[in-house]
């Protein structure tokens, strides 16, 4: 953990009533926990164009019956198994499965990669929820 540096920041009374509320709500200790937390969101969020690492979870929804969808899906998961850390199946119905499949590698290949797998035919939903890898966030 690296040296604490105090700041002081100059808020109108209205924004600060809302950030106030924000730490409150969201169950923060205090204030300075939940600006160093948008803080880091924001290097995440930053780092997603570009080619830092990130760790990611793609998450499939797809119709079961639908012809050799479930094959595809795991061939493109196979093509990228440099990417690809683990993945859940999940049935939830006669014939609706889900997929979450844990990625980690620089975000433009993690986008591609979700991309090429919500682009199958008879994938009915997909999510790509990235995160970092956390070298940089401390
Ligand atoms: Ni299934």
């Amino acid at each position: 953990m690296s040296e604490l540096v105090r700041l002081s920041i100059s808020l109108e009374e209205s924004l600060c009533e809302k950030l106030e509320k924000l730490v409150k709500d969201s169950g923060y200790v205090n204030r300075s926990e939940y600006i160093r937390d948008m803080i880091r969101n924001r290097i995440v969020e930053s780092q997603w164009d570009e080619a830092s690492e990130v760790v990611a979870t793609i998450t499939l929804v797809y119709n079961h019956a639908q012809r050799e969808l479930s094959e595809k899906l795991t061939d493109i998961q196979h093509k990228s198994h440099h990417h690809v850390l683990a993945s859940t199946h999940i049935h939830l119905s006669h014939e609706i499965c889900a997929e979450m499949i844990m990625v980690k590698g620089e975000a433009s290949g993690i986008r591609a990669l979700a991309d090429c797998l919500r682009s199958q035919k008879g994938v009915l939903h997909s999510g790509l929820t990235m995160s970092s890898t956390g070298s940089n966030l401390h």
